[in-house]
Parts: structure tokens; C-alpha cells; sequence
């Protein structure tokens, strides 16, 4: 297996919903394991400690939750993220999805700086591609992936080193998709993949087509791993469940898929609310699923023809 330079991130961001407590989500994996488990298939894993965000002379939007606070954070993970792309692959550890904004703004000056296109794969229940201005809910996390594809009304935010089209993002295990940010998806191609897609083809069929153009076009992969992705039942430790989404056989084999790909460049882990969990069996999960898309697998290979 390819070993690896791993970096782990924290990023302790609970600024892009009202409701609070994924600030507690980098400790979680800490106590759940993810070091160790990544160390045990070989890996050299290294624990960056917690980002904490930039001080910006802003002021607060009456229709957004804590602006200022997001900006800075997406700033300081931004740098972070292209510090830590040179030693090795990071894994961000969150923290919401706001955080999302900066680590997918760093990836792109990585990109640029190895002269490869950026991809992302967003797994999740939500879109998250709400701007400033179509937001209902005020919220930052349901707009990073507008934010990193350049759509309007982002000026309060630092700009991006450079834009990932939509047609580089892949969305697989969408359930919760607001009016407002379906028009702009279907119409700009993003690799939209609802449960429905799902539910009759499998997971293995919409991931396979998507790193194939990943690969066509010689490009890396950032990947961005929202709890909510998962059904509820096996991960509750989040704010905003959706019911029907992936189950735990699914997930892994998109991870398990992922790695076999070898075009992932860094991970994020977000929404994980500890607060709200079950015993850490969310905690767990995740750092399950980050060790298979890193490559455990009981058996390399088929023991048996069949
Ligand atoms: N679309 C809703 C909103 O804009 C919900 C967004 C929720 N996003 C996350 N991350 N939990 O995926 O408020
Ligand atoms: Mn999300
Ligand atoms: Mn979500
Ligand atoms: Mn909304």
C-alpha cells in the first residue's frame, strides 16, 4: 500500500450555524482514535493541534450568522491548508461546513502550485450551495460549495486563489436540496447523485463515473465527508439529520473506492456534533471511514473467485 504523510488539522469552527458544539468535534477524534488508526496501516500521522481563526476588522450582517468569524476562519484555514499540502495529505478535523470555505480555497493554490485541476467530491445530505443573498437560514455552512465556486455575493470573503467550476464537483447522497440552489446546480452540470441515483444503481456507480473524469483530466481530490451523509440511526451526532441516507456498508465502499482510486489529496470531517452523540458511535464511524478511504481492508484482495 502507498504510505502516506498524514497531517491532522483541527479546526474547531462552530460559527456557521446557531446551533452549537461542533467546536468539540477535533477533540472527538482525537479520543475516538483517528491517529492511531491511520498509524496502524503504516502511515506517518502527524497532529498539527487546532487552527484557531483570523482577527478581522469587519462588521456583522443582520442576515448572516457571525460573518466576521467566518471570514476569519476561512482565512487562517485556507493558509493552513497550503502549509500543511506541502508535507503531506491533511485531513481537517471539524468543526462545520463553513470550514469548508477555507480549506477548499487552500487546496486550490495547491492545485495551481503542482499545476493539477482540483476536484471536489461533496458527500452529503445537503448541497450546501446557498450564496449570502439566497440563504433563508442566514447560515455559512449551507454555502461553501457556492462560495468555492465562485457564484456572486461573496465579497466580506478573502478571494480564491482559484475558482473549482461546478462542473468539478461531484455531490453524491443529496436528500435536502433548497429551490434556490437546485437551479443553479442543474443548470452549471455539477455530478449530482440523489439517494434516489442511490437507491437504484448503488453508490459504486456515480463515485466510478466521477474519478474517471478525476483521472481523465489528471486531477486531484479533495473530498469533504459531512456527517450527514450518513442515516441517522448510525450517525446521530449531528444538527441536521435527514433521514435516508447512506448506510454503513455504502459509505465504506465509497471509502474503500476512494482510496483504490489514489487521487485523493485531502479530507475534510465535518459536522460531527459530539454533543449530541450516542456513546462516541458517531465519532467511531468516522474515524472508520477515514481509516478505509486510507486503506483498510480486512483482505487486500478476493481470497476466492466467485
Ligand atoms: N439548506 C439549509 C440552509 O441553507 C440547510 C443547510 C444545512 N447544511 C448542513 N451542511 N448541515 O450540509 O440552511
Ligand atoms: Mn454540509
Ligand atoms: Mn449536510
Ligand atoms: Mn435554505
Amino acid at each position: 500500500m502507498d504510505i502516506k504523510d498524514i497531517i491532522l488539522v483541527g479546526a474547531p469552527m462552530d460559527a456557521g450555524k446557531r446551533s452549537q458544539g461542533c467546536r468539540m468535534g477535533p477533540d472527538a477524534y482525537r479520543v475516538a482514535g483517528l491517529q492511531k488508526a491511520l498509524t496502524d496501516l503504516g502511515h506517518t500521522v502527524t497532529d498539527a493541534g487546532d487552527v484557531r481563526p483570523d482577527d478581522v476588522d469587519l462588521s456583522e450582517d443582520p442576515h448572516l450568522f457571525a460573518l466576521p468569524e467566518c471570514v476569519g476562519w476561512t482565512r487562517a484555514l485556507s493558509e493552513a491548508a497550503q502549509n500543511a499540502a506541502k508535507h503531506g495529505l491533511p485531513i481537517f478535523m471539524g468543526g462545520d461546513h463553513a470550514l469548508s470555505m477555507g480549506t477548499v480555497a487552500g487546496m486550490t493554490a495547491h492545485a495551481q502550485r503542482i499545476e493539477r485541476p482540483l476536484f471536489v467530491l461533496w458527500l452529503d445530505a445537503h448541497s450546501d450551495f446557498h450564496t449570502p443573498s439566497s440563504t433563508d437560514s442566514g447560515n455559512l455552512h449551507g454555502t461553501p460549495v457556492a462560495y468555492f465556486t465562485g457564484q456572486p455575493g461573496f465579497d466580506a470573503f478573502p478571494p480564491l486563489p482559484s475558482v473549482v467550476p461546478t462542473n468539478r464537483v461531484g455531490m453524491i447522497g443529496l436528500r435536502s436540496v433548497d429551490p434556490a440552489e437546485r437551479a443553479v446546480l442543474e443548470q452549471d452540470h455539477a455530478m449530482l447523485a440523489d439517494m434516489r441515483s442511490i437507491d437504484e444503481h448503488g453508490i459504486k456507480a456515480p463515485l466510478l463515473a466521477f474519478l474517471e473524469r478525476v483521472r481523465a483530466e489528471n486531477g486531484i481530490l479533495h473530498v469533504s465527508l459531512d456527517v450527514d451523509f450518513l442515516d441517522p440511526a448510525i450517525a446521530p451526532a449531528v444538527g441536521t439529520t435527514v433521514p435516508g441516507g447512506a448506510t454503513e456498508r455504502e459509505a465504506h465502499l465509497a471509502m474503500e473506492l476512494l482510496h483504490e482510486s489514489g487521487l485523493v489529496c485531502s479530507l475534510d470531517l465535518v459536522e460531527l456534533n459530539p454533543f449530541l452523540d450516542e456513546r462516541g458511535r458517531t465519532a467511531k464511524l468516522m474515524v472508520d471511514l477515514a481509516a478505509s478511504l486510507l486503506g483498510r481492508r480486512i483482505f487486500d484482495r478476493p481470497t476466492w473467485s466467485f
